[in-house]
């Protein structure tokens, strides 16, 4: 490790702002302190530095200046970090400043994350969370990416995975004492009984209905009806901006429009559509339309919505088979005579905002149900379930063997291994073989 180059970066947001944060790791942090701002404070304290070039000894700002030694760091190594005034001809000098240092170069997107995985620091899944933090809107994101950076969907899967690999060491037993039939079965027997467990609690894990992906993408709400109901009307009082054009004329919006919001802590995407009519084939409306049912295929849920100061027009099949997952809305009821009671589901006024706090609370208790308790780790991305999946398959292969095919099934409980290993990062067979060689006798 010794002679990786040594990486820097702007860790704080680009653009002006009061303090920019550029971080430098590696062996030759502590170099960069002692050239360009001397001398290197105590390891874990600060001290305010005149910052200048290394060669030409220009002032280029004056600053705080941090030191942390390795390996009690984020990245397991030497961490220096200059607090400079948040101007981009500043930030620029300084960055410039210290690429010129030998061995210093600008890091790559992630590599400080990187390095802290490549040091043992943290593993594949609390890397994935720390990139999952930085993007939480909301704060049931925000929880979620704190509790997997801690570990906890880490030690989740790593447990599963220490017993997949007792499992296996028994069936290497097994075929070690193949002629000593009652040690091998029973060791067969204990091996099957590990993989079914692991099989129903790997599983219970994995027909979780998404949740986790939802929590970290959002629940998607489909907001689709005939023209001119007043769906863009309703994205805006929703969103409480003006997010979309709104028209009298039919046929406004003809792209589907996204706005992520923040209900009750939860994330919710409204999506605003083209308006569902018989459009003219080849037409841009027609291409609406078909964007219109597509995004509907793809939502949790689809919000119908109805012109109350007219005969309600029914959604298509595609959109009317959803049961539950349709909720039908009437809007405009302020145009309504007091008198005149209407429809049967929900009625609002996107104009006057009559109702928009009830659909709102309505849209964030549906969310919070298929969200649901967030306390059990949940699988947040495809790369994690796809593993998990490899992983479900592989057991349902090895319990479903007859015992003639052993020597074949050990190797199902090892890509069973592999496949769980990949999602933390955790690949190596060094765990294995040691169980299989802490069976051994001393001086075999
Ligand atoms: N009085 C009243 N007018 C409304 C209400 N909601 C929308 N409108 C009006 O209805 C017209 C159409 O509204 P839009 O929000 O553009 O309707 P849309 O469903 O998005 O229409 P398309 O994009 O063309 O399909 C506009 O003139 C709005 O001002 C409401 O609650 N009350
Ligand atoms: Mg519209």
């Amino acid at each position: 490790m010794g002679d990786r180059p040594t990486i820097f970066a702007l860790s704080s947001a680009p653009g002006r702002a009061a303090i920019a944060v550029v971080r430098v790791s590696g062996t030759r942090a502590g170099a960069v302190i002692d050239q360009m701002a001397p001398p290197r404070p105590i390891d874990r304290m600060s001290g305010v530095r005149r910052i200048r070039h290394p060669e030409s000894g220009e002032t280029l700002d004056q600053g705080v200046i941090i030191w942390l030694a390795g390996p009690k760091t984020d990245t397991s190594e030497d961490i220096a970090e200059f607090h400079v005034h948040g101007g981009t001809a500043i930030v620029r000098s300084v960055l410039s400043a210290i690429g010129s240092l030998p061995g210093c170069r600008l890091a790559e997107p992630g590599e400080f994350t990187r390095r802290a995985f490549e040091n043992g620091k943290i593993d594949l899944a609390q890397a994935e969370a720390r990139a999952d933090l930085v993007d939480a809107e909301t704060e049931a994101q925000r929880r979620q990416a704190l509790r997997q950076m801690s570990g906890a969907l880490s030690s989740l899967y790593d447990g599963w995975r220490s017993q997949l690999i007792e499992a296996s060491s028994l069936v290497e037993t097994a075929i070690d004492f193949s002629d000593e039939l009652d040690v091998a079965n029973v060791a067969l027997d204990r091996s099957h009984e590990l993989a079914r467990n692991l099989r129903a609690a790997i599983a219970a894990h994995f027909e979780d209905g998404n949740r986790g992906e939802i929590l970290r993408e959002g629940f998607r709400v489909v907001l689709a009806g005939a023209p001119n109901v007043g769906k863009s009307s309703l994205l805006n009082a929703l969103a409480r901006r003006d997010a979309a054009i709104v028209s009298e004329e039919e046929g406004t919006t003809r792209d589907v429009i996204e706005v992520r919001l923040d209900l009750e802590g939860l994330p919710v995407v409204i999506s605003d559509t083209a308006g569902i009519r018989d459009a003219q084939e080849g037409s841009v409306e027609r291409e609406g339309v078909r964007r219109t049912l597509a995004s509907a295929r793809d939502a949790e849920f689809v919000i119908w919505l109805s012109d109350a100061t007219v005969p309600e027009v029914k959604p298509p099949g595609e959109i009317a088979d959803r049961g539950e997952g349709v909720l039908h809305v009437a809007n405009k009821i302020d145009l309504l005579n007091a008198s005149k009671t209407c429809c049967n589901g929900l009625a609002i006024s996107a104009k006057t905002g009559a109702g928009i706090d009830g659909l709102s609370g309505r849209l964030a208790s549906l969310a919070r149900e298929r969200i649901g308790d967030v306390e059990a780790p949940p699988i947040t991305r495809a790369r994690h379930r796809e593993n998990l999946s490899t992983c479900l398959a592989s057991l349902d292969t090895f319990l479903s063997s007859v015992p003639g095919e052993i020597e074949l099934r050990a190797e199902d409980l090892r890509r069973a291994t592999y496949a769980l290993g990949r999602i933390t990062g955790r690949v190596d067979v060094e765990d294995l073989l040691g169980q299989v060689f802490s069976r051994f006798c001393i001086g075999k």
